[in-house]
């Protein structure tokens, strides 16, 4: 498909060759990015891109739709199979929309959602007051108790619920290196009658490994995804939800119980309208790779190398945020040292290597100029990077942040870099 695109717009073709060079002679170690196979690739450019199927599979708005029910229906499947819901909408598009659908339907302006502190780990979408969300409804937060553990404040979180009622208790971060105790943010979520809802979009690749745990075994109602980062689809989002019409006299639509049919409505009409077809065909083609016994073992050495590469910054002297972790990331706390995030990252630009700089809990510095780098093992796991290269990596990184000023040094650096990274080839490529 790509060699179409030489003839008919050379100079885009030129972009897409540049890109596929640094990826190929460069390291992903954001840790919210992945490389999608090249079956993943190939769906999301298939003819599906040429339908219109608003609606939901057997309901919908437009004729032709023989192949995209049948292709959608597969999509959400193998989302309910893999992940144990009731019920999967595959046609949110992206995360933070999927966010919206969510708030959207289950609240009213003005309602409360008790939600993870921005420094301390959360997200943006998580009703920030810079975000449109942040204007319509309530959002409260907690954070943690003990940052050098990365214990949840759970006292705080209860206070605050018996206190403020929020509709929904939120659960995950963005940049939060650590397993959380779904349990008891259930018990809350149910002492006030709120739904526990969690933003797994990091970490569902991992839950559909096995190998973190999944917050629908402990009774959360509404969990929500990307599906580009730990599980290696395509750019998008998955809503998933346990509920069942309580009333079989009631239509579906007019149960207010029935969580996942008012997630589909909020998806379409509610919020958004046109589900892209061909990425949902590509979700389809990445559940279907997840559910593969290699997945598993994926899983596994992902945090295999997130162990050993917080092991290794911890003996060169570095602080990590929550002191290591328990999934695929790591969080540096510069913020004892002359280096700031932005310093570390773009050292580690000139070798060669994508990490994104990040706040630390109660950050000194400003959001544009952090103390702390978010550092991920997920897409360099997908190449088959072991602890044994792991370790050379952080030893790379550790010599790009002491050498940050000095040219030399990282020129050196980024040959090694790229020398490892054709050894360790991208499977986009
Ligand atoms: N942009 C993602 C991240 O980097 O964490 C969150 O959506």
């Amino acid at each position: 498909m790509v060699s179409d695109i030489q003839w008919v717009d050379p100079q885009i073709f030129e972009l897409i060759k540049a890109e596929e060079r640094r990826q190929a002679t460069g390291m992903e170690f954001i840790a919210s990015e992945n490389y999608q196979s090249k079956a993943v690739l190939a769906a999301q450019s298939g003819v599906f891109a040429n339908k219109y199927s608003e609606g939901t599979p057997g309901r919908r708005y437009y004729g032709g739709q023989e192949n995209t029910d049948l292709m959608e229906q597969l999509a959400i499947d193998r989302a309910t199979a893999l992940f144990g819901s009731d019920h999967a909408n595959v046609q949110a598009l992206s995360g933070a929309a999927a966010n919206v659908c969510i708030y959207a339907w289950l609240l009213e302006p003005g309602d409360t959602i008790l939600g993870m502190d921005l420094t301390h780990g959360g997200h943006l979408t998580h009703g920030h007051p810079v975000t449109f969300m942040g204007k319509i409804f309530n959002f409260m937060r907690y954070g943690m108790k003990d940052i050098s553990t990365g214990e949840i404040d759970f006292a705080q979180i209860r206070q605050m619920a018996h206190e403020h009622k929020p509709k929904i208790i939120l659960a995950w971060f963005s940049a939060y290196p650590r397993e959380l105790d779904y349990a008891k943010f259930a018990e809350i979520a149910n002492e006030v009658g709120a739904v526990a809802m969690a933003d797994m979009s990091h970490i569902w690749g991992l839950i559909a490994a096995g190998v973190l745990a999944n917050p629908f075994d402990a009774w959360f109602q509404v969990m929500m995804t990307t599906t580009h980062k730990s599980l290696r689809g395509p750019r998008w989002s998955l809503i998933l939800s346990k509920g069942t019409v309580s009333n079989p006299l009631k239509k579906p639509e007019d149960t207010s119980e029935n969580i996942p049919t008012r997630i589909d409505r909020a998806v379409f009409p509610g919020v958004q309208w046109w589900p892209h077809m061909n990425t949902i065909s590509a979700i389809a083609v990445a559940l279907h790779e997840a559910a593969q016994p290699a997945f598993r073992t994926y899983g596994e050495q992902t945090l295999a190398n997130a162990g050993t590469m917080a092991e290794e910054f911890l003996s060169r002297g570095y602080k990590l945020v929550t002191g290591g972790t328990d999934n695929h990331m790591i969080v540096l706390d510069l913020s004892e040292t002359e280096l700031d995030g932005t310093i570390v990252e773009q050292a580690l630009d000139e070798i060669g290597i994508s990490t994104s700089k990040s706040t630390i809990p109660d950050d000194p510095n400003p959001p544009y100029r952090p103390s702390g780098l978010r550092i991920g093992t997920p897409a360099m796991t997908t190449r088959w990077l072991q602890q044994d290269q792991i370790k050379t990596v952080v030893w790379w990184m550790d010599t790009a942040f002491q050498n940050h000023d000095n040219a030399t040094v990282l020129e050196w650096l980024k040959k090694e870099v790229e020398q490892m990274s054709r050894e360790f080839p991208s499977p986009s490529l």
